[in-house]
């Protein structure tokens, strides 16, 4: 028999810069229900629920990176057999984001393991972003940390979109990286946001953080006063060499919850479910799509690291009923 007692949680407007991190682990630990029925609420409310925006990643120097960041393959700190490469051409790249294309994505990212490029490096990659933004697609660049001026060059060549992630908390932050702060990171997001460009900042669930760390990387992200367009959540990608190897896995609820508090807390933003697509199989990513995720990375290869197949994505989206983007997501 139905609980006539129990009534659902009212529905407070979401979009709000005042988030508290006790008040967003307290949303996190709701019963899991509660907390996708919310979620999805204010997903249908903002967005076709039922159509994803599909972005394809392409590392463009790899390896080699001075930072230490404690989950990365491409730290040259760290023994992971991942290749040192520089710069790739544009020939290469455009190669790359016309396959991209062809596949239905409407975004190409391109990421750099870079701590931060050099200005002859944002010259080149100035170049690359216009043969890509001439292919009709959206363009999005991770490069490390960016100074003002380097951002507004950027924005000159077409750049819609800017990555650089919080990653966790301000708090566990220092357990994960050294060699820069997390105020250096707000910096350049300051940087991305006054030029111009879209801003792409999430994190990633798995590094050993607890709920509150996930709440105050939630907060910090959401309280900004202009939310980011895009926010990716990550799974870590536990790889051999790295310190963070033999992390315990996490639990696909918990990437869920983590997914249905952006939503909630951020609720014109797109969400995307990065990186551990893998590890969630067919039925975590449905939860995670319902609890309001509408991006995803698409393509067999993140980084350095596997994705699931197009042909596997396809399948899924025809058994849920899901349409790609065809049309940019932010102006
Ligand atoms: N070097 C630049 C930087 O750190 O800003 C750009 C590339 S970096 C690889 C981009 C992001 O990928 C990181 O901030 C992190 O959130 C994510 N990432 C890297 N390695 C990962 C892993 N093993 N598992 C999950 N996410 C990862
Ligand atoms: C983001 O948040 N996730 C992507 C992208 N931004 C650059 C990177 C995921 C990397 C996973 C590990 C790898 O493939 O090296
Ligand atoms: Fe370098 Fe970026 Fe990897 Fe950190 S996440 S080690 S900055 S490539």
């Amino acid at each position: 028999m139905l609980n006539a007692q129990r009534q659902p949680a009212p529905c407070p407007p979401s979009e709000r810069h005042d988030w508290t991190v006790p008040e967003v682990e307290a949303l996190l630990n709701q019963a899991f229900n509660d907390l996708l029925f919310r979620a999805h609420q204010v997903h249908q409310e903002h967005f076709d629920p039922n159509s994803i925006q599909l972005s394809t990643l392409l590392n463009i120097k790899s390896g080699g990176c001075p930072e230490d960041c404690a989950y990365c393959p491409q730290s040259v700190r760290y023994e992971t057999g991942v290749a040192n490469e520089p710069l790739l051409d544009v020939d290469t790249v455009l190669d790359a984001a016309r396959k991209a294309k062809h596949a239905g994505a409407t975004r190409f990212c391109m990421g750099a393991a870079w701590r931060a490029p050099k200005d002859r490096d944002i010259d080149q990659v100035a170049e690359l972003i216009e043969a890509v933004k001439g292919l009709g697609l959206e363009t999005c660049v991770t490069l490390g940390m960016l100074k003002p001026q380097q951002a507004s060059q950027l924005k000159q060549a077409g750049l819609d979109y800017y990555n650089h992630n919080l990653d966790t908390s301000p708090e566990y932050y220092g357990q994960v990286i050294s060699t820069r702060t997390y105020e250096d990171r707000l910096n350049t997001l300051d940087a991305v946001r006054n030029a111009g460009i879209n801003v792409c900042c999430g994190g990633i669930v798995g590094l050993g953080e607890g709920v509150s760390d996930r709440a105050g990387l939630l907060c910090t992200l959401a309280n900004m006063p202009v939310q980011p367009e895009s926010v990716p959540i990550n799974q870590l990608v536990r790889v051999e060499g790295t310190p963070l190897e033999r992390e315990a896995p996490v639990d696909c609820f918990d990437v869920v919850r983590v997914i249905a508090a952006a939503r909630i807390m951020m609720p014109k933003t797109c969400i995307r479910l990065s990186a551990g697509r893998k590890e969630l199989g067919e039925a975590g990513q449905a939860l995670a799509y319902f609890a309001g995720a509408n991006s995803i990375f698409y393509g067999e290869q993140l980084l350095t690291t596997p994705n699931p197949l197009v042909d596997e994505d396809r399948q899924l989206f025809d058994k849920l009923g899901i349409t790609p983007h065809t049309a940019p997501a932010h102006g």
